[in-house]
């Protein structure tokens, strides 16, 4: 695991919000990533090894099979799976909801994987199903979003998702001058993540930019519906000169309404996630600013968990981490240490 702690490591030195002591204990094992493949139907599944003879299989059920954050997790967990020995199960929904995500828990509880790594897409309405798991003394781990009953988790490793939403508010207010009026456009209401990240922006220009109103909508985590409602928050609110997409969806979505209504110069608009496709519309300055995360390194680190709990290293695991952050503007966007954070 030498590759581990040096990630650790360097993600403490950024600014990660976990102890030093997961920088001082280590073991290492070799191996090359393995690739794997999903696809969207009802469900993508990518099954390696998890019947092969290893002693443990970690289970990574995504928030949805298509998005390329989610992609991104699927890559590095894999790859760390295979580094660790352990077999790597991927299993998704095509949507983004816990109707959908339900009966992919359920499935994957009668094949009694060793740990459960899953972003929860709402953070009730699957309770009942994760407490399946750890009663079959399954360890469960949140990447990304998380539920509320924080006591049935070995962890939950997510980002910074309230410093994101302040940052993009700062961004805003500064090229409003503290004037005018901003929208959020949220995905779902039960997504812990976009949820923080909203509630951050709106905390931030409440005490810095008092005099800017902000609108909010919910966009169901769906591009067309983010252009429908910018569109008509475009009209309805002739000084409305910022947006922030609480997603790469959404900020997508908004930028078509922008493009569309012919307003690009007058708005500004701060995404989030460092999908390709969002970061050619920072490229063009279409948008001004993106939150990245670091999908990669939570996938990694909690496959690193999973092992460390399964194997009686429980003093590596923290509780509760959260990743820094990556800032990408139009100015920086060129500089290798930025763009390396690029989804893959
Ligand atoms: O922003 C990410 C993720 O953090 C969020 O929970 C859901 O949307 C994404 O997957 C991006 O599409």
């Amino acid at each position: 695991m030498a590759i581990r702690r040096s990630m650790l490591c360097a993600a403490l030195a950024g600014g990660l919000a976990i102890g030093a002591a997961a920088c001082s204990s280590s073991s290492s094992s070799s191996g090359s990533a393995a690739s794997s493949s999903s696809s969207a139907s009802s469900t993508a599944t990518s099954t390696s090894s998890a019947s092969s003879g290893q002693k443990f299989t970690v289970a990574l059920v995504p928030g949805d099979s298509t998005d390329p954050f989610y992609l991104s997790m699927e890559a590095a967990g894999q790859a760390e799976a295979t580094k660790l020995g352990m077999g790597f199960i991927w299993e998704g929904a095509a949507d983004f909801s816990p109707e959908a995500q339900q009966p992919v828990l359920a499935a994957l509880l009668a094949r009694h994987p060793s740990a459960l790594l899953v972003a929860p897409t709402d953070p009730s309405a699957l309770t009942g199903t994760l407490e399946q798991f750890k009663s079959a003394g399954i360890p469960i781990i949140t990447v990304d979003t998380t539920i509320t009953d924080t006591s049935i988790l070995t962890s939950r490793i997510t980002s910074d998702n309230t410093q994101g939403g302040a940052e993009a508010a700062d961004a805003c207010g500064a090229a409003m001058k503290g004037t005018g009026s901003a929208a959020v456009i949220y995905t779902t209401p039960g997504t812990t993540t976009t949820n923080a990240r909203g509630q951050g922006f709106i905390a931030e220009m409440k005490a810095k930019y008092p005099s800017v109103t902000v609108y909010s909508e919910y966009d169901n985590n769906t591009e067309s519906t983010a252009t429908t409602q910018v569109s008509s928050l475009l009209l309805a609110h002739s000084n409305l000169t910022c947006i922030f997409g609480t997603n790469d969806y959404a900020a997508e979505g908004a930028a078509t309404a922008v493009d569309t209504a012919h307003d690009a110069s007058k708005v500004t608009i701060a995404g989030y996630d460092a999908e390709p496709a969002l970061v050619s519309l920072l490229k063009n300055h279409t948008i001004s600013i993106i939150i990245a995360q670091k999908p990669a390194l939570e996938a990694t680190m909690a496959v690193e968990y999973a092992y460390d709990a399964l194997t009686g290293k429980t003093a590596s695991v923290q509780s509760s981490v959260q990743l820094p952050n990556v800032t990408m503007t139009t100015t920086n966007i060129g500089d290798p240490s930025i763009s390396e954070w690029i989804y893959k």
